[in-house]
C-alpha cells in the first residue's frame, strides 16, 4: 500500500510514502499532486503522521461512573473513595470488556499506544491479570504499557509492598506510584524509594502519581526527580499530573526547575481531568489547577498531554478523542500562540512518543512499523482550529479505521 499527496508536519511540499508489509519502505518528495492507483490512499495534501498517542490512563476504571454512586464533590479524594466501592465489584471479565470497549474508542481516534494505570491495591490483583491478557487479545489495535498502580498507597495500604512486586511479576511494565495520597510526608518519600528500587531492580519504566493537588506543600518531585538523577534513570521516569506545581511560588520553582532539567524526567499533564478535579477547595479567585506546561515546555523539558479517565469516577465525560484533550489543554495553559500553533501536535505524538521510551518503534522513517495517520487537515494549527480527527488508521501496513467525515449543505 502506498499513500499519496500527503503533507509531513514540517516539511514543505508533498510526499508520497510506500509501505512494505509492515514497514515503512521510502518516503519521497512527490513533485506534482499524483492520481491515485488501485490499493493506494490518498491524502488528498492533508497531513499524515505517526499515530496519536494515550499516554495516561485508566483503562481498569473506564466506563463506571455512578456505579455504584457518582462522585459528588468533584475532588480525587471522592473519586479514591467511589472508587474503592466500585473495586469491591469488580470481576475479570467486566475489567476485560470494559477496557476492550474504551480500547475501541482511542483506536476510532487514530490512538495506537496506549499507557494504562491498574489499581493494585487490591489482594486479588484481579484487574492486573484481565489488564495483561487485554495486553495481548488487543496487540492488533495498540502497543499497551502496563503501570503497576498503587491508588491507596504502597506504605499506607495493607501489603501495598508486596502487592507491587507481584504486579511486577504479573507482568506490569511500569512502576507507579501516589506519594501525596500516603498518609505521611515520609511515607511519600520512602514510597518514592521502594518503586525506584523496584523499577532499577527489574528494568522497569517508572509513572509516578505527583503531587496532584492544589497542595502547595506537596512537594514530592523533587524526590522523584533526585532519585532519578542519581540512578541516571531521568529519561525512564514520568512524573503524571504535578498539579501542585500550579500552586508553587515562582522562588521554589525556580529552584525545583534546575533539578527537574539535571534530572532529564518526562511530564504528563491531564488537562480536562484537572481542571474538573483540581480548583475544589478554593472559592474566588479559583485555581486552574494545572502542572506548569508552557514552562516546562520553554524550558526544554518533555511534556505531553493525556486523558486520564473515560466515565469514571474521576471524571464523567470522555470518547478517546485525544484532540479534544490537545485542544482544551491549549487553552487553559495559555498555549496559543503562533509557535505553540505550529507544533501542537507534539503534546500528542513525538512528546508522548519520548515518555514512553518507544524509541525506534515510532515515527515516520523508512524502515519503521507501517503506523500513520492520514488526518483531515494540512498542519497542526489547521487540525487544532478546525477540530480535526483521524480519517484513517493503518497499522502494520493494513488499515484499523477509515472515518467518514459529515456532510454540510447549504440551503
Ligand atoms: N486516580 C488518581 O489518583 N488520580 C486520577 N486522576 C485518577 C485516578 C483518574
Ligand atoms: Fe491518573
Amino acid at each position: 500500500m502506498n499513500i499519496v499527496n500527503a503533507r509531513l508536519r514540517g516539511k514543505e511540499g508533498l510526499f508520497r510514502i510506500e509501505l512494505e508489509g509492515e514497514r515503512i519502505a521510502a518516503i519521497a518528495p512527490q513533485p506534482s499532486p499524483a492520481e491515485t492507483t488501485v490499493g493506494d490512499l490518498d491524502a488528498a495534501s492533508n497531513l499524515v503522521t505517526a499515530p496519536f498517542i494515550e499516554p495516561h490512563i485508566h483503562l481498569d476504571a473506564t466506563l463506571t461512573a455512578g456505579e455504584p454512586a457518582w462522585n459528588m464533590s468533584g475532588t480525587l479524594f471522592e473519586g479514591i473513595e467511589r472508587w474503592g466501592e466500585r473495586k469491591a465489584l469488580v470481576t475479570h471479565e467486566d475489567s476485560k470488556a470494559r477496557a476492550k470497549k474504551t480500547i475501541d474508542m482511542l483506536v476510532d481516534h487514530g490512538i495506537q499506544h496506549v499507557r494504562t494505570h491498574v489499581d493494585v491495591t487490591d489482594p486479588t490483583l484481579a484487574a492486573l491479570k484481565a489488564m495483561v491478557e487485554v495486553r495481548d487479545e488487543t496487540r492488533h489495535l495498540i502497543d499497551m504499557q502496563i503501570v503497576a498502580f498503587p491508588q491507596e498507597g504502597i506504605e499506607s495500604f495493607e501489603g501495598g509492598r508486596h502487592l507491587m512486586e507481584e504486579a511486577v511479576a504479573i507482568g506490569a511494565d511500569v512502576v507507579g506510584g501516589i506519594p501525596h495520597f500516603e498518609n505521611t510526608r515520609e511515607q511519600g518519600v520512602s514510597s518514592i524509594h521502594f518503586l525506584m528500587d523496584l523499577a532499577e531492580r527489574k528494568g522497569l519504566l517508572v509513572d509516578v502519581h505527583c503531587d496532584e493537588t492544589d497542595d502547595p506543600h506537596s512537594r514530592f518531585l523533587e524526590v522523584l526527580a533526585e532519585q532519578a538523577r542519581v540512578r541516571g534513570m531521568g529519561a525512564r521516569v514520568t512524573a503524571s499530573h504535578t498539579t501542585a506545581m500550579g500552586s508553587y511560588d515562582n522562588a521554589y520553582c525556580s529552584k525545583l526547575f534546575r533539578l527537574l532539567k539535571m534530572s532529564g524526567i518526562n511530564f504528563i499533564s491531564c488537562p480536562t481531568e484537572s481542571i474538573h478535579l483540581q480548583g475544589r477547595f478554593d472559592t474566588y479567585p479559583k485555581r486552574r489547577g494545572l502542572t506548569r506546561v508552557a514552562e516546562i515546555d520553554r524550558a526544554g523539558m518533555n511534556i505531553c498531554f493525556a486523558q486520564d479517565s473515560i466515565v469514571d469516577p474521576w471524571y464523567p465525560l470522555g470518547n478517546g478523542n485525544i484532540m479534544r484533550i490537545l485542544e482544551a489543554g491549549l487553552h487553559i495553559c495559555h498555549m496559543l500562540g503562533y509557535e505553540d500553533l505550529q507544533r501542537g501536535l507534539d503534546l500528542i505524538t513525538d512528546n508522548s512518543a519520548r515518555t514512553l521510551n518507544l524509541g525506534e518503534g515510532y515515527g515516520l522513517e523508512p524502515g519503521r512499523p507501517a503506523n500513520l495517520l492520514i488526518l483531515s487537515a494540512p498542519s497542526d494549527y489547521e487540525m487544532i482550529r478546525t477540530q480535526g480527527y483521524a480519517l484513517a488508521s493503518i497499522r502494520k501496513g493494513r488499515l484499523l479505521m477509515q472515518r467518514t467525515p459529515a456532510r454540510v449543505e447549504r440551503c
